[in-house]
């Protein structure tokens, strides 16, 4: 017995010594200390003893299995210890490498200026509205006076969805709903995407409108120039001269365009304002009584005026871009300069 259980230690030692893994080590422990193991196997065999061997043999075995519990023990610390440099080791930090640059997003220069733009109106009292961009005949043309053989309902300018059904060309339409459901007084301005059939240079079949009017009771001309002027010098600075020229447009009269002088050359006349000293840059008016009639309003009891301007335009003329296009191209290392 006592044999036996010095080759079992003798095996057990070199097994514990040689496990490289804390798994290994606990493949070793159950070999042994199991309940099938070796050790476990002997205890049971001590029965089959004489009484008179028992005690020794039993207490050889038990001293035998707290050797290999010792030295499990021990080897565990080890391994644990080996086990922790090797994954220090491996997730090595090098502290000298340069840090990540996270690559910061910005507004599209388009919806920058729009929410100046909105800002500069909420300021003056106007609340923001928006409405569907596929729109109804009767909202885009009909209502706003556009007769039924004007050039802008042509196909050539206009995208049709359905015979009645079209994208809408301006945001006037907006307008025109808000007026239906609410009675004056009312100030609103409505920003969106619009859509006409031209493509060029200055031109793209898509582009952003901020439109806006006014209503109530004594509500004169003066108030169109007077707001105008005010949004004027609040975008482009107090000092610029602005001017209102006689236009003409279906849902207005009269109509007027608002020019400010050229940010280019200040008024000496460029390639940019065609050597005018001027620029256009907004069309307004007072609104039509034929708009009211539709939206069920008096044209006795309430007058109006009403303005709108392209966001693109006045995104190029803000940061000198010279092609519409490049504000759509999406072209990142453009787009990061504003
Ligand atoms: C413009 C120019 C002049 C305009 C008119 C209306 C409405 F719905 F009140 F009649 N909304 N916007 C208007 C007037 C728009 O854009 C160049």
């Amino acid at each position: 017995m006592e044999k036996q259980i010095s080759k079992l230690l003798e095996r057990a030692r070199k097994g514990i010594e040689s496990a490289s893994s804390l798994k290994e080590l606990d493949e070793v422990r159950v070999r042994y200390l199991g309940k099938k193991g070796e050790v476990t196997a002997l205890l049971k065999g001590l029965g089959a003893l004489s009484p008179e061997e028992r005690p020794a043999a039993g207490q050889a075995v038990n001293r035998g299995r707290k050797e290999i519990e010792d030295l499990l023990a021990g080897r565990k610390v080890v391994i644990q210890g080996l086990e922790a440099e090797q994954r220090l080791k491996s997730q090595v930090v090098d502290v000298s490498l340069p840090g990540v640059v996270y690559d910061r997003g910005s507004r599209h220069p388009v919806t920058r200026v729009m929410g100046e733009i909105l800002d500069i109106f909420r300021g003056m009292g106007f609340s923001v509205h928006q409405g569907p961009e596929v729109e109804k005949d009767y909202y885009n043309f009909e209502a706003l006076n556009f007769p039924k053989d004007h050039p802008a309902r042509d196909m050539q300018d206009t995208f049709f969805v359905e015979e009645e059904v079209v994208l809408r060309t301006h945001t006037s339409p907006v307008q025109v709903r808000a007026m239906e459901k609410q009675d004056p007084p009312l100030r609103i301005v409505s920003p969106g995407r619009v859509y006409r059939h031209d493509y060029d240079v200055t031109h793209s079949p898509m582009f952003h409108q901020v439109e806006g009017f006014m209503v109530d009771e004594g509500v004169a001309f003066s108030d169109l120039k007077g707001v105008l002027v005010e949004f004027v010098h609040q975008f482009f600075g107090h000092e610029v001269p602005v001017r209102f020229r006689p236009s003409f447009f279906p849902f207005t009269e009269p109509s007027a365009e608002v020019d400010m002088g050229c940010v280019m050359c200040r008024g000496k006349g460029c390639r940019v304002c065609s050597g005018t000293g001027w620029l256009e840059i907004l069309g307004s008016g007072m609104i039509h009584p034929e708009v009211f009639r539709h939206v069920g309003y008096d044209s006795e009891k309430y007058t109006g005026f009403a303005f709108g301007m392209g966001v693109e335009r006045i995104a190029m003329l803000h940061y000198g871009i010279d092609d519409i296009r490049l504000l759509f191209e999406n072209d990142v290392r453009f787009l990061k300069q504003f």
